[in-house]
């Protein structure tokens, strides 16, 4: 692979994950090449790139990749560390920072995912679970303006990019994330005053329909 471009991410429209390398990039001012990636029909690249899990996202850097939406923002972090930085720099603030970041995927994507993929019980229970971890998280945000704190940190990088998938959630599951946690929102509708973030996180009515075209395709049950 040529290496004339040094920074290049993989990347799916409508991924959270893919949303959150992008934003990092972005809050850094990183000049890199974005490559959209068919999920049904994978590229060469991305199976080269990524032979483990052949999922995006991956970053490339000097033709060397990165993947892991995580470990990317981390990696981009350290690696372009003096702008904006986004763990902290204290050891335990950074192992918070990392703690709720993982909360994020284990907790709200994985009930939330339910919300739109089951019925029944199923959600019922997915719903729940969606709104305890949104409730926690507003614990942990308490009357900051960002997780970071006062500014843009790696727990909103991780966390912001669900917001455009909320429309979704709502539609399907029948509740108002606003009425349950408006701090939340107030703290999300600040995020997207970041150009970083209105830039690259996607439009929530098209990730509604990529949704309905998705189960149109495969049965979810
Ligand atoms: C998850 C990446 C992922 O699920 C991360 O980067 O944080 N833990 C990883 N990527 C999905 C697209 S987003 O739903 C993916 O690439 N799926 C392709 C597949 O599963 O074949």
């Amino acid at each position: 692979m040529e290496d004339k471009v040094k920074v290049i991410l993989l990347g799916s429209g409508f991924s959270m994950f893919g949303m959150r390398a992008r934003i990092a990039l972005e809050e850094k001012g990183i000049k890199y090449e974005y490559m959209e990636q068919d999920l049904t029909n994978k590229s060469p690249l991305l199976l080269e790139m990524n032979p483990i899990h052949k999922k995006i996202p991956v970053l490339i850097h000097h033709g060397r990749p990165i993947y892991e939406s995580l470990i990317i923002v981390e990696y981009i972090d350290t690696v372009w560390g003096s702008n904006a930085p986004l763990l902290p720099s204290d050891p335990y603030q950074r192992a918070q920072a990392r703690f709720w970041a993982d909360f994020i995927v284990q907790k709200v994507y994985h009930a939330s995912r339910r919300i739109w993929t089951t019925d029944g019980d199923k959600k019922e229970v997915a719903k729940k679970e969606f709104f305890e971890s949104l409730k926690q998280l507003e614990e942990v945000l308490g009357d900051k303006p960002y997780f970071g704190g006062d500014t843009f940190g790696f727990v909103d990088v991780a966390l912001i990019p669900f917001y455009c998938w909320f429309y979704t959630y709502e539609t399907f599951g029948g509740f108002k994330v606003e009425a349950e946690c408006p701090k939340l929102i107030s703290w999300a509708k600040r995020c997207m005053q970041k150009e970083s973030v209105s830039k690259t996180v996607a439009d929530e009515k098209e990730v509604y329909e990529s949704v309905l075209d998705y189960k149109k395709k495969f049965v979810l049950s």
